[in-house]
Parts: C-alpha cells; structure tokens; sequence
C-alpha cells in the first residue's frame, strides 16, 4: 500500500472515475488537485462539493506546471495516455497511474476480472450473480460503470471484487492483480485511440501481466488472438469454448454446458443450453467464461446452473423492448463496434431491420456483408459514419439514409412486418450525437414505445 498523506496528487479528467478518485486521496490526506478539459461551467455541479472536500479544481484545460508539480498523477479512463501535458509529466519523472491501477493497490480481497471487446459486461455482471448466489461476499464495479475506487473501503479479505475492465484501464496498470483473469475475445475496437490492433491488444492482454502460478488467466480457446495470449500467462490457462472440448475449463457437449478441471477429470455437466435464458450464440460463450471463472472461484456447479437461469439480459445488450404488431424490437446500444453487430445480427434467423450508425472509430465495416446478405431485410443509417457505411455496404440491401434514430424507428417500424425484428445494434460509439450509449439505448427505448402507443390509438 502507497503512502498519500502530504502528497501532492493530480487526478485527470473529473467524470465518475475522477470524482471516486479525488474524493478517496483527499480522505487519505492528500493535496489533491483536478483537471478537466471541460469548463468551470459544465462542471458547475461538481465543483462546490469538491472545494468543500479541500480539493483544487483546474477546469478549461489541463496546465503544463499543474502537471509538473506532482508527487503522482492519476489518470481517468477516457483520458488518452498521450495527452501531451502526461507525456511531459512523465518525462519530469512524474509517476502516472490509471484509476483501476490506483484502487488495485488498497482494494482488499481477491480479484475476478473480466476484458474482452464484447461481452464483458454482460459477463461480468452474470460472474457476480454466481458468487453472489454461491453466498460469497461480492462486490461489482469496473467499466460496467462503478469505479473500482469506490470499493475500497467496503472490501474485506473475503470480497471477491468482480470488475469489468476496459482496454483504457488496462493500459496503465502495474500491480493490478486478478486473482482469476478473463480474457473472452479481442477483435478490433477503439482503433480511434489506440493506434493499431496490435496496441489495443496488447492494452487488454495487460491484465495477465501482474499474475503468477498461484493465480489463474480464463482465454477463449475459439478467439485466435486470446487462444495466442496463452504464450504470455504466468498463471495456468484455463480455457472455454463453444466449438470443441478443452484440456481443462468449460465447453458445450450433448447440448450442455460442461466443466472439467484438469485433462484426466470427467466431465461435469453445469445446465443444459436450453436453460439460459439469454439469447444469441456470443452469450453461450459469455455464460462459458463466467460458468468456469465460478468454478475456479470454489461454486459449485448446481449454484452455477441456478444463477445463470435467472440471469437476464442487461441493459442494452441485445435486451428486447417490446413486440408492436408482430414485430420485435431489440435495443442493443452497447454494440458500438463491428464485431458486436455481427454477433447481434447471429442472434436472430433473418428478417432483421437493421440501425447502423454513430461515431465511426475507424474499423471497416465490409465484415458484416456476408452475415447481412443472408439475414438483414434493410438497413437504416444514422449520425457521423453513415456515409462510411453506406458506401461499404452499398448494394448488399436496401439502405435507407435516416440521420437521426428517431427517423431510423419510425422508417423501420413502418417496413417491417409481422415476424421480423428491428434492432438497435450501430457498430459505433454514440458520441457524435448522444452523451453515452446508454442515452442513447433509452431514447431508442422511449421511441420504439411512443410507436407501440401510436399504433394501439390508430389500430
Ligand atoms: N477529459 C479530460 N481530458 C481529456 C479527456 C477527457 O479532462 O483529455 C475529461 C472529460 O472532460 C470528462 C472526464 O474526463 O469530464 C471523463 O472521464 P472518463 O471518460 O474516464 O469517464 P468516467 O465517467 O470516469 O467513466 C469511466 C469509463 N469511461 C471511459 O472509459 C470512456 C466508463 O466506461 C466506466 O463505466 C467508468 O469510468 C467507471 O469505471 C464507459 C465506456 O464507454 C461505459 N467505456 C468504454 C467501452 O465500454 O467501450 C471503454
């Protein structure tokens, strides 16, 4: 544990991470100052509070000597580390650590964490309804939008902290440790930040880095990047897969999932397939690496088999709205990369009324073509990349060029029909047009509603 009283601390960026971490270095007795890019007004509801905790602002823009000054730098996940003003911090010899890297160092307890680019939400939250069913004391945070610092001071030895985390917070951690460390895919994502593949890979096969033999790495055996990050364990792989048998770990067999906890134990059967309730081929893998990171945290496979029955769907993660005339309408906002879409598009047979579009984040979008041609009946664009879109995806379907989502539900709600579905799955970020994908799921939400209520007044 790092000593902070009297230290001189700058947090960077003062959104949900920033404001967890000021708060908790203040009360360790730390001169702590924050700096966002934002202005004194935008931050106008945080700032009073934070003056009151004795905390200095720095609002409008991040100040060369504000950084300089510091004994440690803590930075928030959205905050590139080549910001220049942490690069020259970093030159002066200024120690810089992210938010998660932070909390690892007084977060008491065993750690189970969760990266991948899609699922790990879903996964994680799904991991801590296991242990929470299995009776062990559990905490969740991470990227699923709690930060890992606001469970410090509820840890005990006996918490298992089950934390989703993100190619940004892996990036800058040293002595984060998981305990069980699960990598479910990587596939390209983020490319806006990190450059090339290889970098944001790297970024998430972080989270093996600080294990060692007495710990344990999850990898999926079906994934070729996070099968290849093997090489790289200090801790004994276990695998999942949703293909083939696995040496030791979880995979499907005669229609169940399956664990075995080393090559010459027996198989034993956790549930049957057909008892998840979740839907689409890419949750039968999360409920894999969730199902085997619980065995290897001590639950017992009935407890396992219970959680994950009653498990549903979170928030915008292919979560259902509603059925208007024999039409299903899906939200699933958090697709905001290609692979996500694809694995949307996989979960249902065909008849698919697609909405692409957002902020494009520099990946192609010609993967989708093939699974498109077979299933998608439309597809209707919005906000910043729909010109991308459409162009590489030019005579696979009809296209329809909306702009808003608010056009894009009401131009597919008018062409489906009885049987098909309509799904929000943009393989983009949503900041070009919305705060957060969650706003972005609610208004779509809201207007797959009102067109509910506007066809039972006009039936
Ligand atoms: N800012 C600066 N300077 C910069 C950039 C940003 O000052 O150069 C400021 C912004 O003005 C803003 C603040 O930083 O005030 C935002 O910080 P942040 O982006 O780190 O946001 P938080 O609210 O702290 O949320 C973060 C994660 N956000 C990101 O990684 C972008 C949340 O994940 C996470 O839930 C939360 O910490 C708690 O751990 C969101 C996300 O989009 C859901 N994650 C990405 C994803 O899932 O794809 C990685």
């Amino acid at each position: 544990m790092m000593e902070l009283k009297g230290k001189k601390v700058l947090v960077v960026g003062l959104g949900k991470s920033g404001l967890a971490a000021a708060v908790f270095l203040r009360r360790q007795g730390a001169q702590v100052t924050v700096s966002d890019i934002r202005s004194a007004e935008s931050l106008a509801k945080e700032i009073p509070a934070l003056l009151e905790e004795g905390i200095m602002v720095e609002a409008g823009g991040h100040g060369l000597l504000t950084f300089r000054r510091q004994d440690l730098i803590v930075v928030s996940p959205g905050v590139p580390l080549e910001t220049p003003e942490l690069v020259q911090a970093r030159n002066f010899g200024r120690p810089v650590i992210g938010e998660i890297e932070l909390a690892a160092r007084f977060l008491k307890g065993k750690i189970l964490a969760i990266t991948g680019s899609n699922g790990k939400t879903t996964t994680t939250a799904l991991a801590g309804e296991i242990l929470k069913t299995a009776g062990l004391p559990t905490l969740v945070a991470g990227n699923i939008g709690v930060p890992v610092v606001e469970l410090i001071e509820k840890s005990t030895d006996e918490t298992w902290s089950v934390l989703e985390v993100s190619s940004f917070q892996l990036e800058s951690t040293e002595q984060f440790r998981p305990k069980i460390a699960v990598i479910l895919n990587i596939t390209p994502d983020h490319l806006d930040r990190h450059g090339t593949f290889e970098n944001y890979a790297l970024a998430k096969e972080h989270i093996l880095a600080a294990q060692d033999a007495s710990d344990f790495a999850v990898l999926n055996a079906d994934n070729p990047r996070t099968a290849g990050a093997a090489a790289h364990s200090h801790a004994p792989v276990f695998w999942f897969s949703a293909r083939h048998p696995v040496t030791r770990g979880a995979w499907v067999e005669g229609g169940s999932v399956v664990y075995r906890a080393a090559p010459e134990a027996a198989a034993e059967v956790i549930l049957p397939l057909a008892k998840i309730s979740l839907k689409g081929g890419h949750n039968v893998e999360n409920v894999l690496a969730a199902a085997c990171a619980a065995r290897l945290a001590g639950v017992e496979p009935a407890k396992i088999a219970r959680a994950i029955e009653s498990f549903k769907a979170v928030e915008h993660r292919l979560e259902y709205v509603a059925t208007i005339n024999g039409v299903e309408y899906y939200n699933d906002s958090k697709a905001t990369n290609v692979d996500a879409t694809e694995k949307a598009v996989a979960a249902f047979g065909g008849g698919i009324h697609l909405i692409l579009g957002g902020k494009d984040k520099g990946a192609p979008y010609t993967p989708l073509v093939p699974l498109v041609r077979e299933r998608v009946r439309a597809i209707y664009t919005i906000g910043a990349a729909a010109a991308k879109i459409e162009s590489q995806l030019h005579g696979v379907v009809p296209i329809h060029s909306c702009q808003t989502l608010a056009k894009a539900v009401e131009a597919a709600a008018s062409a489906a029909r009885p049987g098909e579905v309509v799904v929000l799955a943009p393989a983009c970020s949503s900041f070009d047009q919305f705060e957060s994908y969650e706003q972005r799921g609610s208004f779509f939400k809201q207007l797959v509603l009102e067109q509910r209520d506007w066809k039972a007044r006009n039936a």
